[in-house]
């Protein structure tokens, strides 16, 4: 099923159409009702009357998370307060949170956009949707669920937290779709699993929604396996709109950007010019559509690939990847770029390893120093010297295959490692303190 029949499925020269005359709208309402921009662009020597083809985008200043933080809370607002009907915040990792903010028009180009990822992934109006997101400031709660209310199915508002509760309700409910994170989805396993619950029998799961932090293929076998649905990925940020940016059809083949409303580019994040067709670059986005917060060219830092052929699903919307990494997540060490995506993969491959980890990078005698640690999945294996050993070797021979340098690597016991209930966070780098 297609959402929107219109705008996911239109031919490429009418969408390039359509996002040009956004776009040129878009430039010349921020110029006109946020000094901020205006400010920018004057300084830069830009005018909204400089494009006039999509190729022209490239002459427009980029935005950025620094921006969002110079103008907080409300700088960078094109509407009065009095226009608008929500605000969220994501937190940021030093001091004041971004806020971002929604018209009323807005929520609806939101929750359309949330609804579209809901049936693309394949949700209808018969499922009965956990939404296991903290609700509150961030995003992902609200937005999913107004997206899957928008779709008809029943919402079970089960906010994050309380896991033991989380999987009863899985159960007693009859839930069909779990919305979550992916590293929270494999927690609810385990403990449904730790509290005697046959997941195949006890639950009615058949379709994961999971977003809001970078996942390998890899892990989504691992979930789809332990919790017996099929999984989606999905992606989206706050600054741009929240979740409904982009998502995974049924055939699993990138996830579809809703493109008539987020205008795409990828950028090598040195040079900030675009990258060749079909290259890796970081994700730059565009807002076409919003009128509280509009946000142009805004520099994501997430790194993946575009592809724009049509997808067998029937859309023509161009894909997205994976999110592969964050260009400010990425770990340089003894001068090999290594991103936790990497080191993800390697470990979601070997079944006698558990699926958490913990990547801690430090500086000994001036060299830099991998550490992975991982739960092995069976605890006998750690009173037996020699599996242990070949374990410990197989691990670290697959991370030399695809990192192409040495870790060290710890195995613990099952249960041990920290869990998440929201976004995961997996990597301490303890070099700047060194
Ligand atoms: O995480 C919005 C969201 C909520 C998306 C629920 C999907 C589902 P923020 O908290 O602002 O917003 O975080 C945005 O999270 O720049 C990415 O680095 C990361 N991210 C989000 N979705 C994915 C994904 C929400 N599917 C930041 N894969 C983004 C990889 C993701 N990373």
């Amino acid at each position: 099923m297609i959402y929107d029949i219109k705008n996911e499925t239109m031919k490429r020269e009418d969408m390039e159409n359509l996002q040009l005359e956004k776009f040129k709208k878009i430039l010349h309402y921020v110029y006109k009702n946020v000094p901020y921009y205006k400010n920018k662009y004057d300084l830069a020597g830009f005018h909204p009357s400089m494009v006039k083809t999509l190729n022209d985008i490239k002459k427009v200043p980029f935005t950025e998370k620094s921006d969002l933080r110079d103008a907080y809370p409300y700088g960078l607002l094109a509407v009065p307060t009095s226009q608008l009907k929500r605000i969220h915040a994501s937190s940021g990792t030093s001091g004041k949170p971004t806020v971002v903010c929604y018209t009323e028009n807005d929520m609806e180009v939101w929750t359309e956009c949330c609804a579209r990822v809901c049936v693309a992934a394949g949700l209808t109006s018969d499922d009965i949707v956990q939404v296991s997101f903290g609700y509150g400031l961030f995003t992902g709660a609200l937005g999913m669920h107004q997206g899957a209310s928008r779709v008809g199915a029943a919402i079970i508002p089960a906010s994050s937290g309380n896991t033991e509760r989380q999987a009863m309700l899985l159960k007693d409910l009859k839930a069909t779709a779990l919305v979550s994170t992916p590293s929270y989805a494999l927690h609810i396993a385990e403990i449904a699993r730790k509290l005697g619950y046959d997941i195949k029998k006890d639950f009615n799961l058949k379709l994961g929604l999971f977003g809001s932090e970078a996942s390998s293929e890899e892990m989504h076998i691992e979930i789809a396996k332990q919790l017996n649905l099929f999984t989606t990925d999905n992606y989206g940020l706050s600054e741009v709109i929240g979740p409904g940016v982009s998502g995974e059809c049924r055939k699993k083949k990138g996830m579809h950007i809703n493109e008539d409303h987020f205008y795409p580019e990828l950028i090598n994040s040195d040079t900030l010019e675009p990258v060749k067709s079909g290259e890796v670059g970081e994700l730059v986005l565009t807002t076409l559509t919003k009128n509280a917060m509009p946000v142009i060219r805004y520099r994501t830092k997430d790194i993946c690939k575009l592809d724009y052929s049509p997808c067998e699903c029937g859309r023509t919307t161009v894909r997205m990847s994976k999110i592969l990494g964050r260009s400010d997540d990425m770990l340089i060490i003894r001068g090999v770029n290594v991103f936790p995506s990497q080191i993800e993969s390697v470990i979601m491959d070997i079944p006698e390893i558990g699926s958490q980890y913990e990547i801690i990078v430090t500086r000994e005698n001036n060299m830099d120093r991998l550490e992975v640690r991982v739960e092995v999945a069976d605890a006998s294996l750690l009173t037996d010297y020699k599996k242990l050993m070949d374990l410990s070797n197989k691990v670290k021979h697959n991370l030399r295959v695809v990192l192409q340098i040495d870790a060290h690597v710890k195995l613990v016991e099952p249960l041990s490692l920290k869990r998440f209930e929201g976004k995961a966070n997996r990597v301490t780098d303890l070099r700047k303190k060194s």
